[in-house]
C-alpha cells in the first residue's frame, strides 16, 4: 500500500472518530507531537507536585495534611499514567526524564511560581486544577487512544482536587480579616498565571493547526481560556472575593466575559526558564532523581533475578 493510502486511512479514522492505537500506522509528525505533548503533560504533573509538596509539613491540621498528601500523590500517579501513554509511541521513560532534567523538555509555566501561604493551596486547587480540568476534559476525546483513556481516569481525580481547593478558600473567606486578606492575595497572585496555562493566543500557537486537524486538541487555547474565565468569574462571587482584572466585565452581546490583556512577555520569560522558581524546580527534580537511583537499581536487580528464576522453571 502506498504511503498516500496509509495517510488517507489514518485521516479517515480521525474524521470518523476511531481512535488511533499504538500499532496503527500514523504520520511521523502525529507521533512526534503526541510524544511532545504527552511527555510535557507528564512532566507538568510531576513538577507540579513541588509547589504543593512545600506545604505538606505545614498544613494547618491533620485532616488538611491527609487531604493534601493524597492530592500530591494523585499528581504523581497522573505523571505515571502519562509517561506510560507516551511510551506506547516508541519513546522511553529514561529519554523523557533526561529531556526534563536537561531543560530540553517543557512543563507547564504555572509550576514556576512560589507558594507563599496556606491560601495558595486553595488557589492552586481551585484555579490551577480548574484550568487543568477544562483542558483535560477535552483531552478525554483526543484521537490517540492511550492518551484519551489515561485522561478519563485523571479527570475523575482532578474534580476532587478542584473542590478541595475551593473549599480551602471558602473557609478562609469566612474567617478573620487576616484570613480573608490571605485568600484575596492568593487569588491575586495565581489568577494571571493560571490564564497562561492554556498556552499562547491562537494566533501565536505554532502547534494548534495540525493538532486540531488530527483532533489531538478539539478546542483552541483561546476558546478554553474564555470558558475558564466565564466559569471562574461566577464562582468567585460565592467566595465574596474579586479577580484582579479591572477590565473583567460581562459582555451581553458575546455572552462571555471581556478581560484585560495577559502579560505575554512574562509568559514567554517563564517558558524560557526565567520564572521565579524555574531553577529551583529543576534542581529539586534532579536531586530527587539522584536520590532515587538506588530504587531503580534495586528494581532492576529484582526483575533480573525473577527472570532467571522463570527461565530455570521453564
Ligand atoms: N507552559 O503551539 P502551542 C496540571 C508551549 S497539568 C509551558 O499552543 P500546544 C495538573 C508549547 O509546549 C498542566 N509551555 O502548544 C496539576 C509550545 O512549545 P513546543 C499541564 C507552554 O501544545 C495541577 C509553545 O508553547 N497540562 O496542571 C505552555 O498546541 C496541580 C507554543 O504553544 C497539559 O500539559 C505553558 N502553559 O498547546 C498537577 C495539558 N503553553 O512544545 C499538579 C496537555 C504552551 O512546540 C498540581 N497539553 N506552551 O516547544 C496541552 O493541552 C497543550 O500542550 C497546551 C499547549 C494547551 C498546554
Amino acid at each position: 500500500m502506498e504511503v498516500q493510502n496509509f495517510e488517507q486511512i489514518f485521516q479517515q479514522k480521525i474524521d470518523t472518530e476511531i481512535k488511533i492505537e499504538p500499532k496503527d500506522w500514523m504520520p511521523d509528525a502525529y507521533r512526534k507531537t503526541n510524544i511532545r505533548q504527552i511527555s510535557q503533560h507528564a512532566h507538568s504533573e510531576v513538577v507540579g507536585m513541588l509547589p504543593e509538596g512545600n506545604w505538606i509539613t505545614r498544613a494547618p491540621s491533620l485532616k488538611r495534611k491527609a487531604i493534601l498528601l493524597a492530592k500530591v500523590q494523585d499528581e504523581a500517579g497522573h505523571g505515571l499514567y502519562l509517561y506510560s501513554a507516551a511510551e506506547t509511541l516508541g519513546t522511553s521513560r529514561d529519554e523523557m526524564i533526561e529531556q526534563l532534567l536537561t531543560g530540553k523538555a517543557k512543563y507547564s509555566s504555572i509550576f514556576n511560581y512560589p507558594t507563599l501561604t496556606w491560601a495558595d493551596m486553595g488557589a492552586i486547587g481551585w484555579l490551577v486544577d480548574g484550568a487543568a480540568i477544562l483542558n483535560q476534559v477535552m483531552l478525554c476525546r483526543t484521537s490517540y487512544g492511550p492518551y484519551a483513556r489515561a485522561m478519563v481516569r485523571i479527570c475523575k481525580e482532578e474534580s476532587f482536587h478542584q473542590r478541595q481547593g475551593f473549599e480551602i478558600l471558602l473557609v478562609l473567606s469566612k474567617g478573620t480579616d487576616e484570613q480573608k486578606a490571605m485568600c484575596q492575595d492568593a487569588i491575586n497572585r495565581w489568577w494571571w498565571p493560571s490564564l497562561m496555562m492554556f498556552g499562547p493566543k491562537d494566533s501565536e500557537s505554532t502547534n494548534s493547526d495540525l493538532s486540531m486537524k488530527w483532533k489531538i486538541k478539539r478546542k483552541s487555547n483561546d476558546e478554553l481560556r474564555q470558558n475558564f474565565i466565564d466559569m471562574i468569574a461566577e464562582q468567585v462571587k460565592v467566595l465574596g472575593m474579586i479577580l484582579p482584572d479591572p477590565n473583567l466585565k460581562w459582555n451581553e452581546e458575546k455572552k462571555h466575559y471581556d478581560f484585560g490583556e495577559i502579560n505575554w512577555d512574562e509568559f514567554w520569560s517563564v517558558v524560557k526558564g526565567n520564572g521565579p522558581c524555574n531553577k529551583q524546580r529543576l534542581e529539586a527534580r534532579k536531586k530527587a532523581h539522584q536520590n532515587g537511583s538506588w530504587v531503580r537499581e534495586a528494581a532492576l536487580a529484582y526483575a533480573e533475578k525473577r527472570n532467571k528464576k522463570q527461565i530455570k522453571v521453564a
